[in-house]
């Protein structure tokens, strides 16, 4: 986290660009423009970028005006308690408050009516000033049992936007997703297609280049609203990687250079079904506390279809100071039921000794009759901890 030390080691080394992965520093405008200023390639957008859609409801007011449809709700940011509520009078409780520095889903609260929005618009107001510095806030119409479908873009500098699809992210616990999906089962060809339009149109309304990823929620009827745009590669990129045969890193780096993007849309061909789980350092018994330490013996999966991206090896010790995520494993078939069944070998496979991990846990979600029927929503992990108790 250091920006002077990392400069000055991309300096000795002669570096002329700096890939910031998925971690603190790749949605950091600040780290961006330190490295545009020491003439470093920050292999990402422009800082600029980074801190438009860093201000989640100043970006869901540029998709707006920009014809991206958007969840119904305050127009920018909240003025107060009475603005507040007339918002919520006009759009109708349910509602949900957000912090505009937020995302990701800190700085969050739902208000089924008026006395409720009143608590929590003070306690957000307050969250979001300890955790960001900035209490600003945001309102929208809450939508229930919604999915998380993401659309993964590659943009260039000379103007050039594709879209690589979907993912579904719905399975999540406390935000932190857990499996991903390509495609999505709610998902055809002619809505995927309508979606990559409007995530065409988002990053060019940005001004966006690299990589990027423009988040939707979509509700039970399909109708699909704008949430927010990550700037960076995100750690579900690789199921789309394998969907699409386009190395997404290779891509982002290659813009960075300048080149022009190599294909065109109608060029992008999408190509069987691929899961991905995450391996998380935890324990799900024990409220999924992390649960470092040292690797005493590991067996790692492998494959036709099976990807492993990882760090570990037998006789790594995981600090406690870092994320728990671990491994991740990447299950490619034919069809969803192909890439199913060889998730769940790769899973049973997978040995991590000396450590806690969620692999039974992935293992209990990827067999349960829910995800095996596709019918799952964003409240599906919290059941299923639920009923397993
Ligand atoms: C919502 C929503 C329902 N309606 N916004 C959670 C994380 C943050 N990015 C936004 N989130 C949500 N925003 C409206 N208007 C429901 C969620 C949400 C959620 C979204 C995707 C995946 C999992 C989730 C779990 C709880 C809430």
């Amino acid at each position: 986290m250091n920006f002077k030390n990392i400069i000055e080691a991309a300096n000795i080394t002669n570096a002329d660009s700096i890939h910031p992965g998925f971690g603190f520093l790749s949605e950091n405008s600040m780290f961006a423009k330190i490295c545009e200023e020491s003439n470093i390639k920050f292999i990402g957008p422009s800082y600029k970028v980074i801190e438009l859609m860093g201000n989640k409801s100043n970006a869901k007011e540029l998709m707006k005006q920009a014809g991206v449809p958007v969840i119904p709700g305050s127009n920018g940011s909240i003025k107060g308690l009475k603005d507040a509520k007339n918002v919520c009078n006009k759009i109708g409780y349910p509602v949900i408050l957000k912090a505009a520095a937020g995302g990701g889903g800190k700085g969050i609260r739902i208000a089924n009516n008026e006395d409720e929005l009143e608590i929590n618009y003070n306690i957000v107001k307050q969250e979001a000033k300890l955790s960001f510095n900035d209490d600003e806030i945001y309102i929208e119409k809450y939508i229930r049992e919604p999915r998380h479908i993401e659309i993964q873009i590659l943009a260039d500098e000379h103007g050039n936007v594709i879209h690589l699809g979907e993912r579904d992210c719905t399975i999540q616990r406390k935000h932190q997703k857990i499996i991903e999906e390509t495609p999505s089962i709610v998902i055809d060809e002619k809505l995927r297609n309508k979606m990559g339009e409007a995530a065409i149109k988002a990053a060019k309304a940005a001004g966006y280049t690299s990589c990027g990823t423009v988040e939707f929620l979509v509700d039970s009827e399909k109708n699909f609203y704008f949430m927010e745009m990550n700037t960076r590669i995100q750690v579900e990129h690789p199921i789309t990687e394998e969907r699409t045969g386009i190395d997404i890193v290779k891509s982002q780096i290659r813009i960075a250079a300048g080149e022009k993007l190599k294909i065109r849309q109608r060029d992008v061909e999408f190509r069987g079904h691929c899961i991905e789980c995450r391996i998380n350092a935890e324990n799900p018994d024990k409220n999924f506390i992390p649960c470092p330490g040292k690797i005493t013996g590991l067996n790692l999966p492998g494959g036709k279809g099976i990807r492993v991206d990882t760090a570990i090896y037998e006789g790594y010790t995981i600090p406690p100071t870092y994320d728990s995520m671990i491994a991740k494993i990447i299950a490619y078939g034919a069809n969803r039921n192909e890439a199913i069944s060889k998730m769940k070998r790769a899973l049973e496979e997978t040995v991590i000794e000396g450590i806690d991990t969620n692999i039974d846990f992935l293992f209990e979600i990827i067999k349960s009759n829910e995800f095996i029927r596709g019918d799952y929503d964003t409240s599906f992990v919290e059941k299923h901890i639920e009923e397993r108790k």
